[in-house]
């Protein structure tokens, strides 16, 4: 069956003592190709995408890159955007719910 899986992640990536999301991309054919590992995800993601947190506008406000996410055809900023609710709702989960 294919796969499509997201995988996120909160860090300081450009150490400024705030916490961007990253997030990443996996796509998994069916049948998985040839470059893939027989029973897992592909070992690296088809794209990466960081969302910026804008302290002076109290939130997430620009993205890394420019990835088509929306299934359009080609990058628009409501890709950006869709990455930007994602990001935002994300921020909100905390990982203390599952310790
Ligand atoms: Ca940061």
């Amino acid at each position: 069956m294919a796969a499509f899986e997201i995988r996120m992640m909160k860090e300081d990536i450009d150490e400024d003592s705030l916490d961007e999301v990253l997030i990443e991309f996996y796509y998994r054919a069916d049948p998985p190709s040839q470059s893939e590992p027989p029973n897992g995800t592909a070992d690296f993601p088809q794209s990466v995408s960081i969302v910026y947190y804008s302290p002076t506008e109290g939130r997430f406000n620009k993205v890394s890159g420019r990835t088509d996410v929306g299934g359009a055809q080609g990058y628009s900023v409501e890709d950006d955007q869709l990455l930007i609710d994602l990001a935002t709702a994300f921020s909100k989960l905390s990982a203390d719910a599952f310790k």
